[in-house]
């Protein structure tokens, strides 16, 4: 054991826990806030936090909050509800995370050192009983990130992937996200800004939860379905050239959307 969330609480659910090896060499944890909103804000709990450690857990001396008494020093972030996807971006190095929000406002952020995402002073959600957030101001503000992206209604995150295998030409620069309640695998294209600027569904004919989605050494994409009789799912993705890179005497591609991506390529892998 190199590292437990303190305190212990026993609140059911929330609980995390997605792990990466950053660039750095650091693990980042994810912690989730336990169904007990204001541990995410607070300094000396590691609930609804993301912490970076050392194999060994000992916090590295260059954490945001190294040195201040009143922060644990393996935090990394904070205001996060229930994290359920965390991947490095591939090309710029920087920390991604998915979480669920309450009712609406699952999250796509893009990860700062030492920054707050918000929860539960700001939310793009509100409760299960339809009622706002007791803790919470609005949607946006001073000095709490924004998401890069969020789903109204949540499509219950799971799994974080970014596509960049040769493999697909098409596919690349891609985050992939599982949804649980949506019952497919999100693809996500970035603008320049890493704003979200277009996003296609996939496998959503199966009607299967989508726990975890990761990219092979193969360059397929796979996903792992969320059932008592469970299933890994293998996505090929589209190998031709873009479009827009095509010869002109290439018969033209399918227009963009779901039906580009045929259903058969989903192949059940043993
Ligand atoms: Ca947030």
């Amino acid at each position: 054991m190199i590292f437990r969330a303190t305190p212990k609480l026993n609140t059911q659910g929330h609980f995390g826990s997605r792990l990466a090896f950053g660039p750095d060499g650091f693990l980042y944890v994810t912690s989730g806030d336990n169904f007990s909103n204001a541990t995410a804000q607070r300094q000396n709990q590691h609930q609804g936090k993301i912490v970076r450690i050392r194999t060994d857990g000992t916090a590295p001396p260059d954490n945001p909050f190294v040195g201040n008494s009143a922060w644990l020093p393996e935090i990394w972030s904070t205001g996060h509800r229930s994290p359920q996807g965390m991947a490095f971006h591939p090309v710029t190095g920087q920390l991604w995370m998915n979480e669920h929000g309450p009712k609406g406002g699952d999250e796509l952020n893009r990860v700062g050192r030492g920054l707050s995402y918000g929860w539960p002073t700001i939310t793009w959600g509100i409760g299960y009983d339809d009622r706002p957030i007791p803790e919470a101001t609005g949607t946006s503000a001073a000095g709490l990130e924004q998401p890069q992206h969020y789903w109204v209604p949540s499509i219950g995150t799971s799994g974080l992937a970014f596509y960049n295998h040769p493999k697909s030409p098409e596919w690349i620069g891609s985050v992939l996200v599982g949804g649980l309640v949506s019952r497919s695998v999100h693809r996500l294209c970035l603008d320049v800004d890493n704003r979200v600027v277009a996003q296609e569904q996939l496998l959503s004919g199966l009607n299967w939860r989508i726990r975890d989605v990761r990219v092979g050494a193969d360059g397929n994409v796979y996903a792992l379905t969320d059932d008592s009789n469970g299933r890994v799912l293998r996505i090929e993705p589209p190998t031709a050239t873009p479009r827009g890179k095509r010869p002109a005497t290439a018969p033209s591609a399918a227009p963009s959307g779901e039906e580009r991506i045929p259903a058969k390529s989903a192949r059940q892998a043993r």
